[in-house]
């Protein structure tokens, strides 16, 4: 969370001009590079300050895995100019925050990289950005790749305008071309520039000025920014009037009801960071607390005479998982919050901030349905927990089905794989296996391009088998479409699982004995229960294994045999892979130290009793 400046400013020192403008892509495209750099440029970062890379991402998480995961809003000041910036998520669970946050721009930075081109969330964030009638720019980044592509990259986001029904204003779009990276723009990428300021004035000369409306306050609330200290600070654009700090306003919310309210603190963007401000303009973006209670969408207004803005579309979750406590043998061994109670309050506390995230109650204390965007949503909530030190167990994800005039319907996917040629078959068949449909395949640089539509349920796993058949050279990308009829029922994991008979330390000897049996999940010394899943059998069904068993020392030459074993190291599953690779009968267990799969009833008798009574049903 970005420090906030107490600086007691006026007025925005700048009355005069506010562009307001979004940055859009497909994860990884280059998007908070190219805010760091233009940051950087217009100077913000005052000597002491860390000027490394990628200041935005500013969560643990998001510094780690590369990603953004919330959009941030930004400002800078050029030439005279403010251009607030929202950086916005590349990866398609956050889609919905994109299509959100853009209702505070007038217009898009359209960013593709130079060798993958249009990919499915391009495709995805520019629909969004073409319907609500946002002007965009597009910068081709990335042209320092070798074997980058620009012209034909510039020739396939034309097409993507025309068949997204651009209108001919949108269609006369201007490009860019640079490197994020490297910090420059051009407007020709044969011929290096030295800064951004190119694309600068691109914005200045291209995306329309804030309009400046008369009137008494309107102010949509679009995204939330938290602070622990704070809590929730409601973030929107001034559509209409002034906002002062301490003034009294009514709220409209979705429904129409009206509360009144007043605002407390007052602030706008500034650099990476916010300033607290007595006061606003219209068409800036600014920050306030004081609202108790607000959501997405709630109109603050004039307390007299308040009118509502149309309601805006929020995201309905797709994929839902069962989160319970961790009742394995090895409970509370390694964190700190271990209770139902915890469990509950942590759930609850999180739909404060994560807007399309649901919980809801089962019919156990100890269990709760947790409602997300997909594997990626649902994993950072997880990922955060366990940094927190909680422990819990997560059932299989499960996709959402809805009934549509009485037939029953799933989300189906657009899904793209790019990959060495002689691979793609091998592609197409793990995609057809999960009722996958071949669109397009085509040739794109040195890859196959090939594009499918296949249900969510397929998509759940298949990466891990695709890389595996790929030698990790694919590169996979998928987006919701639409719900559709159900394509009817789709293998589940091929394989059977081996599952620990005994509890105790895991020893060298007795895996190495088993390691035709298949392939491990844990190394030797590792604590093992009964009903632990502890690898993957070679065949479909489950085996119940023993690897706590010492070799017998019957002579002295014993040592000297142990030095001819050669295990092969055990998968490592990262607590995705963990989490699509479980069926409805598993459970992974996640504490602030490991992750492991179990079956959910640990005792081989109990879990042939309820297998038996699932197929009778
Ligand atoms: N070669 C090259 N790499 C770049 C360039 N711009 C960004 N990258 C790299 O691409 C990766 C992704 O960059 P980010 O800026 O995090 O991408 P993003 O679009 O913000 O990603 P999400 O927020 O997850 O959607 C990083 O490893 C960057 O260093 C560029 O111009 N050239
Ligand atoms: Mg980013």
């Amino acid at each position: 969370m970005p420090k906030i400046h107490y600086l007691c400013a006026l007025k925005n020192s700048n009355m005069s001009e506010i562009r307001n403008i979004a940055i859009i892509a497909h994860v990884d495209h280059g998007k908070t590079t190219l805010v760091d750099k233009i940051l950087h440029q217009c100077n913000l970062f005052r000597e002491n300050q860390a000027t490394g890379e990628l200041i935005l991402d500013n969560n643990d998480l998001e510094r780690e895995r590369g990603i953004t995961i919330l959009a941030k809003n930004v400002s800078v000041q050029y030439k005279g100019t403010k251009i607030n910036i929202i950086d916005t998520p590349g990866h398609a669970d956050f889609g919905g925050e994109v299509e959100r946050v853009m209702n505070m721009a007038d217009g898009v930075i359209l960013l593709v990289d130079a060798f993958e081109g249009p990919m499915p969330q391009t495709r995805f964030v520019l629909q969004k950005a073409i319907t609500a009638g946002k002007k965009a720019i597009l910068v081709i980044n990335k042209v320092d790749k070798p074997n980058c592509r620009p012209e034909e990259v510039h020739d396939n986001v034309f097409d993507l305008f025309f068949n997204l029904d651009a209108t001919e204003d949108q269609l006369d779009f201007p490009t860019v071309y640079g490197s994020s990276k490297q910090g420059w723009m051009s407007p020709d990428y044969k011929t290096p520039t030295t800064d951004v300021t190119y694309l600068l004035d691109t914005i200045i000369a291209n995306i329309p000025t804030a309009p400046k409306r008369e009137g008494t306050l309107q102010i949509q609330i679009t995204s939330l920014d938290y602070s622990s200290f704070i809590g929730r600070i409601a973030v929107g654009r001034i559509f209409r009037g002034i906002i002062k700090e301490n003034m009294p306003v009514s709220v409209v919310k979705r429904d129409g009801r009206i509360q009144k309210s007043r605002i407390k603190e007052l602030f706008i963007f500034d650099g990476l960071g916010k300033i607290k401000v007595v006061e606003a303009e219209t068409g800036d973006i600014c920050a306030f607390t004081g609202i108790e209670g607000f959501e997405i969408g709630d109109t603050v207004a004039d307390f007299e005479n308040p009118e509502g803005m149309p309601t805006m579309h929020i995201d309905e979750p797709t994929m839902s998982m069962l989160f319970t406590i961790n009742n394995s043998p090895f409970f509370g061994k390694d964190g700190k919050f271990v209770t139902s109670r915890h469990l509950r309050d942590r759930l609850f506390k999180e739909l404060e901030k994560n807007l399309a995230m649901r919980v809801e109650e089962t019919g156990s204390p100890d269990s709760y349905l947790v409602f997300g965007r997909g594997i990626l949503h649902l994993s950072v909530l997880i990922e955060t927990m366990r940094r927190e030190g909680y422990e819990l167990q997560l059932g299989q994800p499960q996709v959402i089905i809805k009934e549509i005039d009485g037939v029953k319907n799933e989300p189906i996917e657009v899904l793209t794989v790019d990959v060495p040629q002689e691979s793609s078959s091998k592609v197409i068949d793990l995609v057809s296996q999960r009722k996958g449909n071949l669109l397009i395949m085509e040739p794109k640089g040195d890859l196959t391009h090939i594009e499918f539509e296949i249900p969510s349920r397929g998509i759940i796993g298949l990466r891990n088998n695709v890389l595996t058949a790929t030698a990790g050279e694919a590169i996979m990308a998928h987006r919701f479409k639409a719900y559709e009829p159900w394509k009817g029922p789709i293998p589940s994991r091929i394989a059977g699982v081996l599952i620990s008979k005994d509890k105790g330390s895991a020893v060298a000897y007795s895996i190495d004995k088993l390691q035709d049996r298949g392939k491990f999940f844990i190394e030797a010394g590792e604590e093992i229960y009964p009903g632990m899943i502890i690898g993957e059998h070679i065949r479909p069904d489950d085996l119940v294994v023993n690897v706590c068993t010492e070799k017998q020392l019957t002579n002295m030459r014993a040592s000297g045999t142990d030095d001819k074993m050669r295990i092969v190291p055990k998968i490592k599953f990262s607590l995705e892979e963990a989490m699509e690779y479980i069926q409805g009968d598993e459970y992974v267990e996640i504490t602030p130290t490991f992750i492991r799969l179990r079956k959910i009833y640990l005792e081989e008798n109990e879990r042939k009793r309820m297998g038996k009574k699932l197929e009778a049903q």
